[in-house]
């Protein structure tokens, strides 16, 4: 038995582009339903993003998800630059007049959206299976899953957002041949931990070693987060505690500082990849976030494009449906890659600059020393680095 029901937008993913659009419509007396395929607490702890551009913070606290990030985000004004053996200090505030950003994990974000659905009252389906996008060419497509007890819904909606992620199943919905994809693998990865000890630095530090990249972040004054570039096809059960942390310190120590290690609680390998799938739209079903675009981690842009993504989106939504009004969903997926592309070149461009190309010849190497000591002695390359990490695109919600 099939239970039919009706709902205005339906939402496949309860990641943070899902949750937030979601909640933006319900600000605007939008009805969705969300509909995801893992448990709400994998939801709430799987570990990935943690830096956030002041436009986001602002927009979080605008739609009144702001609470907990203002008492436990730290705000951070600059990055080191670490290269040949020196560590540099850029200032945001004095680049870009007094632009900054927040270290507050996807994690408490995810928690603080599902927290705010739920007591709203949302329809959050977890656990779903066999998630299906159809009758794509009609006004009322319908979004079709399987419930956690085994019970098949069908339901009709006036928009769906595919908001599931780059192995998601919206994208491929589409129909073959519209969706033109542009992708760059690059040839390593990162192993990412957290550990329980506080950082050691009150910034983040990116480092470019010989031995290859290394990031310091933190996700609390007691948690520190560390990242390694490693080759592309590494296992993560070769790297010990002791490894890891004698390969962390090797590459981030400068004379004078040292690196605190502790136990580490969480250790995994992502790859790193840039991908844009373009349009982000066909008739009345949408992508956001990275179910339309990928970026490697080293911009710091991923999540923060996902919710810019569905900022847009709801009120390009909001427009279609409550008042009839095409030109914002229209104009969605062109507005959209814009702000995609310029995030695509920024964490292509900070990724070639600070890892280690297995392939490159001298000529390459000695090209990024050339660029990071153009970045941290011309106050022109700075505010570039420093305007783009603080995001370049004002997001827009009233
Ligand atoms: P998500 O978070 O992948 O959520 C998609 C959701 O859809 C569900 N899903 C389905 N549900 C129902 N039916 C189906 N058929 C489904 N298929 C999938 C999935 O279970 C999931 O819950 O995508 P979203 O919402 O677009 O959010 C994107 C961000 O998660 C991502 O861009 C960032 O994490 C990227 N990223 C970073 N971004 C930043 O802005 N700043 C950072 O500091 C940053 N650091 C990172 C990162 C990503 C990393 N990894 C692990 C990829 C650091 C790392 C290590
Ligand atoms: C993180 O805190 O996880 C983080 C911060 C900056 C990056 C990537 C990841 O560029």
């Amino acid at each position: 038995m099939t239970v039919r029901s009706r709902t205005q937008v339906g939402i496949v993913g309860a990641g943070p582009a899902g949750l937030l659009l979601s909640h933006l419509l319900a600000l605007r007396g939008i009805d969705s339903v969300v509909v995801e395929n893992r448990s709400r607490a994998y939801c709430e702890a799987r570990q990935r993003a943690g830096l956030l551009e002041a436009g986001t913070v602002e927009l979080l606290r605008t739609v009144g998800l702001g609470d907990r990030m203002d008492s436990e985000g730290l705000e951070h004004g600059g990055i080191y630059l670490q290269f040949e053996g020196e560590r540099h200090h850029l200032d945001f505030r004095d680049l870009t007049g007094g632009r900054w950003v927040t270290i507050y994990a996807q994690t408490e974000i995810v928690k603080d959206l599902i927290q705010a659905r739920l007591a709203a009252g949302a329809a959050i389906e977890f656990e779903v299976s066999d998630t299906e996008v159809g009758a794509l060419e009609a006004d009322q497509p319908v979004l079709r899953y399987t419930d956690a007890a085994g019970t098949r819904h069908e339901v009709t909606c006036d928009a769906i957002a595919g908001c599931d992620g780059f192995h998601g199943i919206c994208r491929d919905s589409m129909p073959a041949g519209l969706v033109q994809v542009a992708e760059r693998v690059y040839p390593y990865a990162w192993i990412g931990i957290l550990a329980s000890v506080p950082p050691s630095t009150d910034e983040l530090i990116y480092a470019r070693h010989e031995d290859g990249f290394a990031l310091h972040t933190m996700r609390t004054p007691q948690v520190s987060r560390l990242y390694l570039q490693v080759p592309a096809d590494e296992q993560i059960k070769n790297w010990t505690d002791e490894r890891i942390w004698s390969e962390l310190r090797r590459r981030l120590t400068v004379p004078g500082w040292e690196l605190e290690d502790g136990p580490i609680t969480e250790r995994a390998i992502t790859p790193m990849r840039s991908f844009v799938a373009s349009p982000m739209r066909y008739r009345r079903l949408f992508l956001a976030g990275d179910a339309a675009h990928i970026v490697p981690p080293t911009g710091a842009k991923g999540l923060n494009l996902a919710l810019a993504d569905v900022t847009a989106l709801a009120r390009a939504l909001t427009s279609l449906l409550a008042d009839g009004r095409p030109e914002a969903a229209d104009a969605y997926s062109d507005t959209s890659l814009g702000r995609v592309w310029r995030a695509t070149h920024f964490s292509w461009w900070m990724t070639s600059m600070l890892h280690v190309d297995p392939h490159a010849d001298p000529f390459g190497a000695t090209l990024q020393l050339a660029q990071l000591r153009y970045v941290i002695s011309s106050r022109a390359a700075a505010t570039t680095l420093a305007e783009n990490y603080t995001g370049y695109f004002p997001l827009a919600w009233d």
